[in-house]
């Protein structure tokens, strides 16, 4: 795959809402567009922001330039950016947390002095990464947005345990999911984003509900005042601007839910999410191993007999990064890249690799192996809404 005429390329118009009736799944509806709306790729800037790869102004779909990729954690600056919608601007100081719902014993609001005061701090470093990146990688081609490569990033996120406000609310017996809602409202042409999780998730110490990102408050573009975290999970669960929590006894029944952003089951495995699987499909949860080769860009000259040093990145739903193989004769043998410092599981994990190219064409393969024995595929796993692409990487240099 020849990354620099991908990025070169200008994606056509989405066609919204198609609906593939024997799986049940929306495709364009799961990471799209309203139709009529046009992409593009050039690179462009939104208030307090380097310019970003532009998939489409409004909403605002802007991914992270690959190569942005070299730093460990990824400034808020150049940190991807995904609405459904128009980007609500709340201030801190007027910003309130909604608890309530069937299963909440004491339904309530927070304003963010209430919940610092009240609850711990907590931390976790992790990779927020769209369902849909890559889909713009897929062939056939998918609708939705068409995401290159670069529709993730890696920070230190900061906030509360969403359990300690949860259970600071009183959770009942029959709590079964929550439901998250941001303060954006619908478009015209779409019904409103919100998100549920399941209560184990919800309830994992590591999930949070967030007010920093790489030490600073929340960008509004990243969903400041306060988003949900989900470490592991594909950023759809990260609702940001979060407004509204509800925890319910019943499956949440929304579009974004209940059509939007599935999988056919069992093409990835168990969901983890069994209130939300149906016969037919799974709602996507956890993200899958995957690997990035950074630098040298593909298509660089590289020097001939010279020590050369491939860089890149590895992540997966939170076992962590066991290795890093690296191929240069196309897959008949591989060897361990370097790996950097363990950041965490749920972080993505540098990797180096020192090889010395003879003078020629070169082409490196990546794959990245996670602690709980997952790799990347050969082959793409093809699926209607474009998700989970974690092909083993390639990337084609020549050497002289
Ligand atoms: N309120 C709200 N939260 C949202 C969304 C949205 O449209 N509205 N999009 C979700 C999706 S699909 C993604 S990929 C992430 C993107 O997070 P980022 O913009 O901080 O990169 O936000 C998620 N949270
Ligand atoms: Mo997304």
């Amino acid at each position: 795959m020849d990354r620099r005429k991908f990025l070169s390329r200008t994606s056509g118009t989405i066609v919204g809402g198609l609906l593939l009736p024997r799986l049940g799944i929306a495709t364009a509806s799961a990471d799209e567009l309203p139709a009529g709306t046009v992409a593009s790729s050039a690179l462009d800037t939104l208030p307090g922001k380097r310019p970003l790869v532009r998939r489409t102004f409004r909403p605002p779909n802007f991914e992270t330039p690959v190569e942005l990729f070299r730093e460990a954690y990824t400034p808020n600056d150049a940190f991807y950016v995904r609405w459904h919608s128009a980007v609500p601007e709340v201030a801190l100081a007027d910003w309130r947390l909604r608890i309530g719902g069937p299963a909440v014993q004491k339904p309530r609001e927070y304003t963010h002095d209430e919940i610092v005061r009240k609850f711990k701090r907590a931390e976790v470093t992790a990779v927020n990464q769209c369902s849909g990146n890559r889909r713009g990688l897929f062939a056939p081609h998918v609708p939705g947005v068409q995401w290159g490569f670069g529709a993730m990033g890696n920070a230190v996120w900061a906030g509360v345990r969403l359990k300690d406000v949860l259970e600071d609310a009183g959770l009942a017996a029959n709590a079964l999911e929550v439901v998250a809602n941001g303060s954006d409202a619908a478009m015209l042409t779409g019904p409103d984003f919100v998100k549920s999780l399941p209560m184990w998730k919800a309830l994992d110490p590591d999930t949070l509900l967030a007010f920093e990102m790489n030490g600073e408050p929340l960008p509004a573009l990243n969903g400041g005042p306060a988003r949900i975290v989900a470490p592991g999970w594909t950023a759809t669960y990260w609702i940001k601007a979060v407004a509204d929590l509800t925890v319910s006894d019943k499956p949440f029944d929304g579009f974004w839910m209940k059509t939007a952003y599935r999988v056919p089951r069992g093409m990835f495995g168990d969901s983890g999410f069994q209130s939300q699987d149906t016969e037919q499909n799974s709602p996507i949860t956890s993200i899958k191993v995957n690997s990035l080769i950074v630098t040298p860009a593909p298509g660089a000259t590289l020097p001939a007999g010279r020590r050369t040093e491939v860089m890149g990145i590895a992540w997966d739903g939170g076992s962590g990064i066991r290795k890093v193989e690296v191929s240069l004769d196309g897959g008949a043998s591989w060897r361990d890249a370097k790996l950097g410092r363990d950041l965490g599981r749920y972080s993505w994990r540098q990797w180096r690799y020192d090889f010395k190219p003879q003078a020629g064409p070169v082409t490196v393969l990546a794959r990245a192996v996670a602690r709980d024995g997952a790799t990347q595929t050969e082959k793409l796993v093809h699926n209607p809404a474009g998700y989970h692409h974690n092909v083993v990487q390639r990337a084609d240099y020549h050497a002289a």
